[in-house]
């Protein structure tokens, strides 16, 4: 008697699971907030299409180990991908889900971020989000353009997290109503930003570094501040309505000022290196041993 009751509990107990999985494979939901991987790429083509060809075995950031990298991966099949584009377009997380850069490597590409996404380095990885490239003939063109983009309504969030972007007009440029948490990036020898934030963004920067933003020598697209100037070369600014918070972090040997604040929202500072910028501190930043509350309290806005 017993067992039958045990048995009968044991059917219902399945067919709960089975149920269960029938519901997780209601048909689209496989395509909503998932991860993706992306390999690193070569840090020089290793022939005229730089992003087809397969890597010598050993070299390049080939994590799946099948030969292919750039978009020969990206379009195999898998959940892996070569390009940060085609992981965050339709074929992969839609801008919706997470990014993990698996293996160190180069990525010439700009990427723009609109939805609930997470674009991230694993740990020990070197994601560098570059717009040069030895002997790669398009870096000219991306000289002239800014490296991640992010531009979200106000109910989505963006994280960025252990990436690197260099060689742009502006390493980060945010926009619109984004809500973006910056952690442990690296923006370097980018021309006219480092981080440049407008419009009603909102982003807390927290154990990052911008450094050496208005600096760059390049024989074809010019020589900052030598004998071109920066438009405005500054580390880290809040423009329009925009407020944020900068925390632990470093923004050193900006051509400009380090962290600008022109915007009418907060901007906090706390814990910050802030080194040979011209000048360090500019327009309405509070210092405080911490911005908590500094996104809501009218009391952190500078009297
Ligand atoms: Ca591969
Ligand atoms: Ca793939
Ligand atoms: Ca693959």
């Amino acid at each position: 008697m017993r067992r039958s009751k045990l048995s009968r509990r044991g059917r219902g107990t399945a067919a709960g699971v089975a149920a269960t999985g029938a519901l997780l494979l209601v048909p689209g939901a496989a395509l909503a907030n998932h991860p993706v991987l992306v390999e690193g790429n070569c840090n020089n083509p290793p022939s005229a299409q730089p992003f087809t060809t397969a890597p010598a075995p050993g070299t390049c950031g080939d994590y799946d180990g099948d030969g292919r990298i750039g978009t020969a991966e990206d379009g195999d099949g898998d959940r892996v991908f070569g390009t940060l584009n085609a992981a965050n377009g339709p074929s992969g997380i839609a801008n919706n889900g997470t990014i993990t850069v698996v293996t160190s490597g180069l990525f010439p590409e700009t990427v723009t971020l609109t939805g609930n996404v997470t674009l991230e380095g694993a740990p020990g990885v070197e994601a560098n989000i570059d717009a040069v490239r030895q002997g790669d003939p398009d870096g000219n063109a991306r000289q002239g353009r800014p490296g991640i983009v992010v531009n979200a309504p106000k109910n989505r969030r963006v994280v960025i997290r252990n990436v690197q972007s260099r060689n742009w007009t502006s390493g980060i440029q945010i926009k619109g109503d984004s809500r973006v948490s910056l952690n442990r990036v690296r923006v370097e020898h980018n021309v006219n930003y480092g981080v440049e934030v407008t419009d009603d963004a909102r982003v807390a920067i927290t154990g990052s570094e911008v450094e050496a933003t208005g600096f760059r020598l390049n024989p074809m697209t010019g020589d900052f501040p030598a004998a071109n100037r920066p438009d405005p070369g500054k580390g880290i600014e809040f423009d329009d309505r925009s407020s944020g918070t900068v925390v632990s972090s470093t923004v050193t040997g900006s051509f400009g000022a380090g962290i600008s604040d022109s915007s009418s929202g907060s901007v906090c500072v706390a814990h910050v290196n802030v080194f040979d910028n011209d000048p360090d501190i500019e327009g309405r930043v509070t210092v405080r041993s911490s911005c908590i509350g500094a996104g809501s309290d009218r009391r952190y806005r500078r009297r």
